[in-house]
């Protein structure tokens, strides 16, 4: 079974599910979906994604879209083969949830604003970063990853004890932060420090962000 991914490599999103792919040892076709050229606001795409935003997943036909629901998909899927991402024991399965939503709510929220400011306006042609959202999103994420270092100095993971999706969903605008030189923000606290060393040297991300 060879899983078809619209999208564009160097897409966080898709880096997200293709991070999920190799850690469960699955195959996968790239198709390509130009985002300068606007492919993903195409009839035919938007047929697809109705939002028209990259990935799609395609899995015989059945299309799923939204990375983080593809990523849960695909555990699904294949919960025996590869690392096993989401816990089933129930107290393990309640802290992978809240990791998961710790990430969507304390985390992506001004990890991608930040990005988008300093990095992708500038590629997309919207102009300069807005300074003042810069300094609010990172005066918040710096909050947030302090009380990152309270949960991490307790467990060894976001999601409990065990690497989780809720780790790998933070990798792609985690490592993106380095590139727009806040990655400080991972790096100054001790427990957020050791964390995002272990997760960011999987060989799966390694493969996945070029840096093997
Ligand atoms: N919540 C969605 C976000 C998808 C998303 O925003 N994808 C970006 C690439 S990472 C995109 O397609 N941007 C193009 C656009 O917004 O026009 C997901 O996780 O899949």
């Amino acid at each position: 079974m060879v899983y078809k991914i619209y999208g564009a490599a160097q897409s966080t999103c898709v880096q997200r599910v293709l991070t999920t792919i190799k850690e469960k040892g699955l195959e996968f076709e790239l198709v390509p979906v130009d985002l300068m050229k606007g492919e993903h606001k195409s009839p035919s795409y938007l047929e697809k994604h109705p939002f028209g935003v990259i990935p799609v997943l395609e899995d015989d036909g059945f299309l799923i879209y939204e990375s983080r629901a593809i990523c849960r998909y695909l555990e699904a899927k294949h919960k025996s083969k590869g690392t096993e991402l989401i816990p089933t024991e129930l107290k393990a399965l309640g802290l992978f949830e809240q990791g998961a939503s710790i990430e969507t709510a304390y985390f992506d929220s001004n990890a991608s604003g930040l990005v988008f400011e300093k990095l992708f306006k500038g590629m997309m042609g919207y102009g300069a970063a807005d300074e003042a959202r810069v300094k609010q999103l990172s005066e918040k994420l710096s909050l947030n990853l302090d009380a990152y270092e309270r949960v991490l100095a307790k467990q060894e993971f976001i999601g409990g004890n065990q690497f989780t999706l809720a780790d790998l969903y933070h990798l792609p605008y985690g490592n993106l932060l380095f590139a727009i030189g806040l990655g400080n923000l991972l790096l100054d606290r001790p427990h957020v420090k050791a964390w995002w060393e272990k997760i960011s040297s999987r060989p799966s991300w390694k493969a996945v962000s070029g840096q093997h």
